[in-house]
């Protein structure tokens, strides 16, 4: 019955898109978007599906308009979730309900015939089709009743790249919607891409409603207490309950792009990663392209964006979060960034530690869960500076907040922006390439604050392998857990795996044989001095370390080698102008024996107790060279 209303055709929205632009209406009441006819056969199902299980009082099937963004940006002032941010161009500000800030990784699960195909150890949460199915009727059952069921046709991935896969999000948030309209490409462009090729990612999702009704933050309705994540790889299904916040609910994330996209990936041959990507210019004009795989939370944007200390060195984003990398028919490997946006971390963010990500926020953007200030603008920890001291602030909770006295941070630690990625000053111009940017090296890291030197390089591709396998790294605020503790973190995926990780291992090990693979390298800027102080100054500085990156990748002998890969030569590192440093630069590659004999124990011990006869031999034998090695030293 909602179908029928939804008559108007493409080209009818597209007139009415003009009409109302010369009109310029304020308070638009109703907007259709495009219409069901429009698509194929398969998403029509999906949708009517959908439609009869949550009961939704209105479809709305978004063609990614202006108009359609203006109403929804309407709606969501007048319902309270967002407010706007009168300092800057077009910005709002949305707070959630404090119980529903982070992702949920304790409730997320890989639905398979079989455990061992999804998850190993702790590495994810399996989920039998049957209880997944009785988790689903248990909740989506007329969760949309009274509310707007949204259907976003979105490209990860520039629109037709053969690198690029389309997806449906149904989702009764309209925050969801204009989220998800800046971190994908959204609308017409896909629904005719859908047209070409009918295959597409389900994604349902629901902010949901508790099971006694009350819904505590009507301006964020959500249901903490029974929210879940389910992903059925083979089906290419999600459905996410309950939440609204972040890779809980902006599907084309985590869920598609990471563990829906891995499985994809190991079936297509190619991989889908948590990782940045950028270009990096060194003062000769040569260019060359890195990816890096950092936790959640470890620097991944701050890298991506980049202002190089060092002279004549220049940095191009190509992406910030994810990357899907394939080989070439000439055996180059070569990255997309399948989103659109950027949904970076808040606080620290700065003119002195991302000036660029501070010239590309201030427009277009919805900022959550950060505080603002009484002359409208946003603030958060690290914002210090920016802000004259008789501006009142409100913290992310809707409260007065005085810096100095107040107990608590003004803004939640995983507040973030998200930001259109085309406003980034330093946008790579083959960022939209369709057929990707070609990889030189990647990176690992995470925060280590004591032990793991400031840089070192893997001495083959299986080494490289054994010690992404091996990443480990302090706890962040952007998942639940809330003890800072050192967590293994293999690739920067541990909550992104969509298959068994030791099948994940072969894969990575299997690329060797399908192309020229990069170099590898592991990089930590958080090791900690006596007193708690970071050593390494980070942010610009670490233009020293892709300097010295840049160099090995084009063949320079300035490595020496050591027990855990090569590092830096004497004085290969660039220390010139670098007066910054609390400590010796010698202290950033000390490799203390009885660290590295813990380090590596406590590694076996993870492989052993979690990945078991999953592990892959070369891996293992990887970790025996290495123990040979530490034994040495
Ligand atoms: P996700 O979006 O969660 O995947 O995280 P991300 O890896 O993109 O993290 P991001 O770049 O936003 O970094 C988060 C935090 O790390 C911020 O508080 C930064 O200030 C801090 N950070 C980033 N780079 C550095 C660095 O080089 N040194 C230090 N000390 N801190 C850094
Ligand atoms: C991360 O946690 O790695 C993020 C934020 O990038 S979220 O999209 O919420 O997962
Ligand atoms: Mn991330």
């Amino acid at each position: 019955m909602i179908f029928g209303k939804l008559q108007r055709s493409v080209t009818g929205a597209a007139k009415t898109l003009r009409v109302w632009q010369v009109h310029r209406v304020r308070n638009i009441t109703a907007y259709t978007g495009t219409s069901l006819t429009e698509l194929p056969p398969n998403a029509a199902a999906f949708i009517k599906n959908s439609e009869e299980m949550c009961q939704p009082d209105k479809v709305h099937i978004c063609d990614g308009s202006n108009v359609e963004n203006r109403w929804l940006t309407e709606k969501l002032v007048a319902q309270g979730t967002l407010s706007p941010l009168k300092k800057y161009e077009n910005c709002w500000l949305a707070r959630t309900n404090p119980s529903d800030v982070a992702r949920v990784e304790s409730k997320t699960f890989i639905c398979t015939e079989n455990k061992d195909e999804a998850v190993v150890g702790s590495l994810g949460n399996w989920i039998s089709p049957e209880n997944m199915k009785t988790a689903i009727n248990q909740r989506f059952p007329s969760c949309m009743k009274g509310r707007t069921m949204y259907v976003i046709p979105f490209s990860m991935g520039p629109v037709g790249s053969p690198l690029s896969k389309v997806g449906i999000e149904i989702t009764d948030s309209p925050y969801v919607v204009e989220s998800m309209r800046i971190m994908t490409r959204i609308g017409i462009d896909v629904v005719h891409q859908l047209q070409k090729n009918a295959e597409f990612v389900k994604c349902l999702h629901s902010v949901g409603r508790p099971e006694n009704g009350i819904v505590e933050f009507p301006a964020w309705p959500c249901d903490p207490a029974r929210t879940i994540i389910l992903h059925k790889p083979d089906e290419n299904f999600i459905a996410s309950y309950g939440s609204g916040y972040g890779g809980n609910s902006l599907l084309g994330k985590k869920c598609f792009a990471l563990r829906i996209g891995s499985t994809i990936a190991k079936r297509e041959g190619w991989l889908a990663e948590h990782m940045l990507i950028l270009g990096i210019t060194n003062p000769q004009g040569e260019k060359i392209y890195v990816a890096a795989a950092f936790p959640s939370a470890c620097g991944k944007t701050n890298l991506a964006m980049m202002t190089p200390t060092l002279p004549g060195y220049k940095i191009e984003c190509v992406g910030d979060d994810i990357a899907w990398m394939r080989f070439d028919e000439n055996g180059q490997l070569r990255a997309i960034n399948p989103e659109y946006g950027f949904f970076g971390v808040a606080p620290g963010t700065s003119k002195e530690t991302n000036p660029i990500a501070m010239q590309t926020i201030f427009k277009n953007t919805i900022f959550t869960n950060v505080a603002s200030t009484s002359d409208g603008g946003v603030y958060w920890e690290g914002l210090e500076k920016e802000h004259s001291a008789d501006v009142a602030i409100t913290d992310w909770l809707g409260k007065p907040w005085t810096k100095g006295s107040s107990k608590t941070p003004a803004a939640h630690a995983n507040s973030r922006f998200c930001t259109p990625a085309t406003q980034c000053p330093i946008i790579d111009p083959a960022w939209e390439d369709p057929r990707g940017v070609p990889i030189s090296a990647i990176l690992f890291g995470g925060r280590r604050p004591k032990g793991i030197p400031l840089v070192y390089e893997a001495r083959s591709w299986a080494h490289g392998v054994f010690i992404g396998a091996s990443m480990r790294s302090e706890s962040t605020a952007a998942a639940e857990h809330t003890k800072k503790v050192i967590m293994h973190d293999p690739f920067a995926m541990r909550p992104f795996f969509g298959y068994n990780f030791g099948k994940y291992l072969e894969h990575w090990l299997s690329m060797e044989n399908r192309g020229k693979v990069p170099k590898i390298f592991h990089v930590n800027w958080f090791l900690k001095n006596k007193d708690g102080k970071f050593m390494w100054p980070g942010f610009g500085e670490n233009s020293r370390v892709l300097d010295w990156v840049f160099r090995r990748v084009k063949g320079e002998n300035c490595a020496k080698d050591s027990a855990i890969g090569f590092v830096p030569s004497e004085g290969a590192l660039r220390t010139d102008g670098l007066d910054n440093l609390p400590e010796s630069l010698d202290k950033l590659f000390d490799l203390p024996k009885d660290f590295w004999l813990q380090e590596v124990s406590e590694i076996e011990k993870y492989f052993e107790t979690e990945i078991g006869n999953h592990l892959p031999n070369a891996v293992t034998k990887e970790l025996t060279y290495l123990k040979e090695r530490i034994s040495k030293m």
